[in-house]
């Protein structure tokens, strides 16, 4: 049988350093302003922390200096791929969650961005009902 690198009956965690914009905060649009961020799949939460000129093994959170710069309920959240008009970069995901706010998320590196977009759209749908 096919072994899934995320199974939704065993939700694993999934970090990495990713370039994050918001776009919209509670239905407002907001200027982009993108940043390399630390970024964790934790459950049904996605968790930004500030990188660090992008050195991932200093970073866990859990230890004292690395509170999430902000945290995205999924649950009821939506993932597309980006259209063009919403960013000239290559890879580009949108996440729009219930409460109105809207991420753009990027990797240059396809195959990084493309695991990104499974393990968001199978948390998504693993906590479909909640
Ligand atoms: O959607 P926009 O306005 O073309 O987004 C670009 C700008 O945010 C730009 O910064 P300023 O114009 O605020 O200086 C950024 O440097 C670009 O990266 C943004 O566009 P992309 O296409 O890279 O998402």
């Amino acid at each position: 049988r096919t072994q899934l690198p995320l199974s939704p009956e065993k939700p694993s965690e999934k970090c990495g350093v990713l370039n994050v914009t918001k776009i919209t905060e509670n239905g407002k649009k907001v200027r982009k302003n993108w940043t390399s961020s630390w970024t964790v799949l934790q459950g049904s939460s996605l968790l930004f922390a500030k990188g660090q000129g992008g050195s991932t093994s200093s970073w866990k959170f859990g230890s004292n200096q690395s509170k999430p710069e902000f945290t995205v309920d999924l649950r009821g959240s939506s993932v597309d791929w980006a259209s063009r008009d919403k960013s000239s970069k290559k890879h580009v995901i949108e996440l729009k969650t219930r409460r109105g706010t809207e991420l753009l998320i990027q990797s240059e590196i396809d195959s990084v961005i493309n695991d990104w977009y499974r393990a968001l759209n199978e948390t998504i749908s693993a906590h479909a009902w909640e």
